[in-house]
């Protein structure tokens, strides 16, 4: 009775060890909505992207990559003796429970570099880069329909 009971501790305890390990593991949870990409014709190498970003836990966008662009900048737009200018942005803020949109008129993904066309109605995979408080680097990739 006694080694069983001895047995069962250390099964709950090796059960407790493991979820706890798993909490500190996971992922934030983070969803990226409403991605869309400005097409673009043949000759264009330039072109904008768009989303909501929303995260169950404070985290920086600290990149933005995609295999068919070969630079993504994220830009912030700002008015300066009331003329709206782009700023380049190494960083992105993104708080918890918080929607973050990179939108027309605000913040944008620049997308240049690359060989056009980006055709309307197909798929550009996106990847965002993403670090969190304790310097841990995160990645979430979607699928931006080109519109
Ligand atoms: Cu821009």
């Amino acid at each position: 009775m006694k080694t069983l009971s001895k047995k069962l501790l250390k099964l709950i305890l090796l059960v407790i060890t493991f979820l706890m390990s798993t909490e500190i593991l996971a992922a934030p949870d983070i969803k990226i909505e409403n991605a869309w990409v400005a097409s673009a014709e043949a000759n264009d190498d330039m072109s904008v992207a768009y989303m909501s970003l929303l995260s169950n836990e404070d985290l920086i966008l600290t990149l933005v990559t995609s295999p068919k662009i070969k630079t993504i900048e994220m830009h912030n737009t700002i008015q300066e003796k009331g003329i709206m200018k782009m700023r380049m942005a190494h960083e992105i803020k993104i708080y918890h429970n918080k929607l973050f949109e990179f939108k027309s008129g605000g913040s944008h993904l620049m997308l240049m570099d690359f060989k056009g066309p980006l055709k309307t109605g197909e798929k550009i995979k996106l990847t965002f880069h993403f670090k969190d408080k304790k310097n841990q680097s995160f990645d979430k990739s979607i699928d931006a329909t080109i519109k």
